[in-house]
Parts: C-alpha cells; structure tokens; sequence
C-alpha cells in the first residue's frame, strides 16, 4: 500500500500531537468539522470513542499477536503463493533493502464478501475469522460515516466520496505488520516514508508506539492509544477533493526492546475502477482538475514503480 519517499534519519519530534477526535461527542456537525480540517491539515487523525467495542479492538490485536507467534511452518500455511500476482498473504522477512524496512506482514481482504478468501485468514487461533468478520463490519460503518462528513465537507451529498471510490464494490484490505524489536533503531525503518495508495486508511497499533506523520518539514511521532483507531487520508482521496483533503506522509519506526503490531484496514477501490477528481468538483469556471482521472491497478502500478503520475 505505499511508495517510498526519501528516507533519512528514523528521529522523529514529539510534537505538535496529531488531531483527536471524540466521536461520542452530541454535536454531529461539530464533529464533521473537526474530521474536514484534520484532513485538510494534517491527511491523519485518530478518532476516540468511536463505537467500536474496546474488547474487539484487544481481541483482535490478540489474535493477529497470536498468528505471528506461531512457529513459522503454520503461518506458511497462509504464505502468499510465489506466483501470485495478488497482493494477500503471509510473508517473512519482508526485507528490503533499497528501501531500509524489514517487517514480517499479513493481507487478506475482508469485504466485500464476494472478494474475501479465507485460505489467507489463518485457522490458528480458531477465533481469528470470527474476531475478524465483527471487526470488518465495523470498519464499513466507521469508514462509511468518515466519508460522508468527508463528502460533505466538499460540499457535496454524503454519499459522493463512496460512490467515487466504486459504492458497493468498495474493497476493505487487513494488513497486519510484525515489527520485531530492533537494537539500531537508526538502521533499519519498520515501513519507509510513504502516502498510501487508497482512498483512507484506518489504523490500531499494539502499545509500541512507532508511527511517524511528516509536517512542516518534519518527521513527528504521534502518541495515540491502543483502542483509538488513527484515520490516514490516502492519494485516492487527494485526488478526488480534487487536492483539498492531504494524502499524508508516514512511515513506521521499530522499537528497540518491544515488537511492534499495526493492523491498518485499507479502503480501496477494486482494480478495475476508474477514480479521478470528483465531476461537480471540477465544472463551472475555477473547476480545473488538478489531477488525471486514472484505473485503480494503473494508478497503483505505477505509483509502485515510481512512474510518473499527473
Ligand atoms: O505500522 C504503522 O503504524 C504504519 C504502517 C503503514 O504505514 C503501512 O503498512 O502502510
């Protein structure tokens, strides 16, 4: 789900703190403003009290925690195949070495139905799918209402940002990332630099903290809590508000005595959708697009190969 931008020191400052958001909050369009200006000054934020039950949230870090503790023959039961085009599966030692990272990671789909395939969600813990399938049904709620504040702070109707990124054909990516503890923090990057590929990205982490915005010029670390869930603004929504929401820059650092776990859930759209700036964003006299209108997979593809993107 990223590209790479240039990577420097892994030292990141501890403030400005990225924005926090009390969903619980009474005053709906309170809230809604809060969500457009975090995405349109930072590109991230972390939503609290958001509806999502805190044991979910615990028992799915259990049992994604649980999978990458198994020994390595049963988690291969899960390997992504070698010839895979596709992106789902288990994979070791994810190194990389032009780019500084080395994490061990997880994807599977988990919506629609139509795309999920459970030969990629482990059978070990036996509680992994059903943790998994109340976990993604929560994800479309929250992610659907984000969008629709998102939506109409664009001055647009609420559904606009969901139907741009292809209504119900809309895809909901798991990916699990296994930072283990790294003695030269300046060495080695959990993830390098990069603004993600999809629409909006909603995120929980372990207790190891680790996650990196870049701002004013600057790498900051963000603190976040273990049951608040952090919403990153990705390129496919820059590029339908037509620049006004920020495609944020992140990166993971490691810790050096505890591993570190993300579970980001990514919001996409399927490979063969065509997105580009939203049509009532760019008509009328100052409504030039600022970006090209491109198919999913070629976006992706050539973002991934650092080809050039108008
Ligand atoms: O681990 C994190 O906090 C960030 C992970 C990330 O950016 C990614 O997997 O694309």
């Amino acid at each position: 789900m990223e590209t790479t931008m240039e990577i420097n020191t892994n030292q990141g400052i501890s403030s400005p703190d990225i924005p926090v958001i009390d969903l619980s909050n009474q005053d709906e369009k309170l809230v809604a403003r809060a969500v457009v200006k975090a995405s349109e000054e930072w590109g991230i934020f972390q939503v609290v009290n958001h509806g999502i039950p805190t044991e979910l949230i615990r028992r799915l870090q259990e049992v994604g925690s649980q999978f990458f503790e198994l020994p390595e023959s049963e988690k291969q039961a899960v390997a992504k195949p070698e010839d895979s085009m596709d992106i789902e599966g288990y994979m070791t030692k994810y190194e990389d070495v032009a780019r500084n990272a080395w994490v061990d990671h997880l994807f599977h789909r988990l919506w629609p139905p139509s795309k999920v395939n459970y030969r990629f969600w482990p059978k070990n813990p036996p509680e992994y799918r059903e943790v998994n399938e109340e976990y993604a049904s929560h994800m479309k709620k929250l992610a659907e209402k984000i969008m629709e504040w998102l939506s109409e702070g664009l001055g647009l109707q609420r559904e606009a940002l969901k139907e741009g990124l292809g209504g119900e054909t809309v895809e909901y990516l798991m990916k699990i990332n296994y930072y283990p503890p790294c003695p030269d923090m300046d060495l080695v990057l959990g993830v390098p630099g990069h603004s993600d590929i999809n629409g909006i990205t909603l995120l929980v982490a372990n207790e190891a903290l680790g996650l990196q915005v870049f701002k004013d010029d600057h790498w900051i670390d963000t603190k976040y809590t273990t049951s608040g869930i952090i919403v990153i603004i990705g390129d496919q929504f820059l590029r339908m508000s037509n620049g006004k929401y920020k495609s944020v820059q992140h990166r993971a650092t490691r810790d050096k005595e505890k591993t570190r776990i993300s579970w980001p859930v990514f919001v996409e759209s399927n490979l063969d959708h065509v997105y580009g700036p939203l049509p009532e964003l760019i008509s009328g006299e100052d409504g030039a697009p600022k970006f090209k209108s491109y198919v999913y997979k070629d976006y992706k593809f050539r973002k991934l190969n650092w080809l050039t993107l108008d």
